[in-house]
């Protein structure tokens, strides 16, 4: 289901329009990665063309004069399709290619393209398909149009004719429609399932209480270097967008002793396509369960603190905007003054390269002090007779210390919030 055919280099127009408040650069920031991502998905940019609009014009998004403005660039490039940085609705998307005699898609499209070749594993695959149908299920309309113009003949060749007709092509969008409910009906069945023996996993993993720090950060930030560099998880790391689709978790040792769980993420961007947000619901959980959120921020890009921005409007509208957050910024060997910088612009961040290694001690040694401010440290003595109790202490904490002694075991340990409650009727010293 590729939108950017593959078999040669297709030439691309972009489009972006500037709606307040957004900003004209912010526009262009937003255009720049979108030429990225067009790179990624194997094709070549040829053009670009901006627009300043209060709102978006229903009909075809730009305005009329932008429109036949448009059409007369991708002539003169003979560009093969046209790409808008904004959401097209599914009219619009319809009107522009009828105008234009050219394919025209939106980023939300340009970014399930991409997904969809980088998806390996079964629910990576099956998240994306899930993203990508409930994308296409209301742009049915456009392709089911063509359709009854062909079956029709010269009657039905214009286009408000297809409107309230019952011809063979509705039909056909009926079959279509039922058919795309159905495989969508399916996926979500089969999600539910691989999530429910994550959750088992996940569980039996949570006995350890182990701390669980998860690596979040913009696409091609080095999330999955810093994973390799740290462990020995041997994750796939490509300079391209969306290298990473699935989350790998390995355990790593801090220098402090403790061990933690360590997992890399799918990467994040700007507009990033709710419907991808949606499917990769359960993938994005582990960032919710964290304990802490190294952010791994690359240090050489030209938009460091638009690229954080995106990175948290993400964190928040999956709800992990109340995980503690460690900013990293990496890349130093590329950009050592940014880097710097940035480190002491950011209160409590670290500087580093996932690449060299230079800083990686600082950050391993930032993330224990970080994990070990958010636990107490309590002093317990726990009756002899409460063999369970001293089990639990042991299972849900860090157990510093322990020796028998008058009225029980005396033991002194390290406990999250949750569990220090559970014990404080036997602390006799904090
Ligand atoms: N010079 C330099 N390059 C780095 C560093 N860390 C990562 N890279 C490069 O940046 C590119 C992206 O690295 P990845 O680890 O795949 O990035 P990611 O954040 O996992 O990216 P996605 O999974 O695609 O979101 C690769 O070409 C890496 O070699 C670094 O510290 N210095
Ligand atoms: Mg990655």
């Amino acid at each position: 289901m590729a939108l950017i055919d593959r078999s040669f280099r297709e030439k691309i127009v972009v489009v972006g329009v500037t709606i307040p408040p957004e900003t004209v650069e912010e526009t262009e920031a937003s255009l720049d990665e979108l030429e990225l991502l067009i790179d990624t998905a194997g094709a070549d940019v040829v053009a670009r063309v901006q627009q300043r609009r209060t709102a978006p014009d229903p009909p075809t998004y730009v305005g009329r004069g932008k429109a036949e403005e448009l059409r007369e660039v991708a002539l003169a490039t003979d560009c093969d399709t046209v790409v808008f940085d904004n959401e097209l609705t599914p009219a619009q998307q319809y009107n522009l290619e009828k105008l234009l005699g050219r394919t025209a898609i939106d980023r939300t499209a340009v970014i399930l393209d991409i997904f969809a070749q980088n998806a390996h594993s079964q629910e990576g695959k099956a998240q994306v398909e899930l993203a990508q149908l409930r994308y296409r299920l209301p742009r049915l309309r456009r392709q089911a149009g063509a359709l009854s113009q062909q079956a029709g003949g010269m009657s039905a060749a214009g286009g408000a004719a297809r409107i309230g007709t019952r011809g063979p092509g509705e039909t056909q969008l009926e079959v279509d429609r039922r058919r795309i409910v159905r495989r969508i009906h399916k996926l979500e069945a089969d999600l539910r399932d691989i999530e429910r023996h994550r959750r088992t996993q996940r569980k039996a993993r949570r006995r350890g209480q182990l701390a669980k720090v998860v690596i979040v950060g913009y696409t091609n930030a080095g999330k999955s270097t810093l994973l390799n560099r740290l462990t020995d998880a041997g994750v796939l790391v490509e300079d391209r967008l969306f290298a990473t689709l699935d989350a790998t978790t390995r355990r790593l040792s801090l220098p402090g002793g403790e061990t933690v769980l360590l997992t890399d993420t799918v990467g994040f961007i700007r507009k990033l396509p709710h419907q991808l947000v949606e499917a990769f619901r359960s993938t994005l959980d582990v960032a919710v369960d964290a304990d802490l959120l190294v952010h791994v921020v690359d240090a050489s890009a030209p938009d460091v603190e638009g690229n954080i921005r995106a990175v948290r409007t993400v964190l928040c509208e999956i709800g992990a905007d109340r995980v503690p957050e460690l900013l990293a910024f990496n890349k130093a060997d590329l950009a050592p003054e940014a880097a710097e910088r940035l480190r002491e612009e950011h209160e409590g961040s670290v500087a580093l390269s996932a690449v060299t290694g230079q800083g990686v001690d600082r950050l391993l040694a930032t993330i224990g002090d970080r994990l070990r401010a958010m636990t107490t440290v309590l002093d317990l003595v726990i009756p002899f007779d409460r063999g369970d109790l001293l089990a639990a202490a042991h299972r849900a904490g860090e157990v510093l210390h322990e020796e028998p002694g008058e009225g029980g075991m005396h033991l002194r340990g390290r406990f999250d919030d949750a569990t220090a409650g559970r014990f404080r009727e036997y602390v006799v010293s904090t």
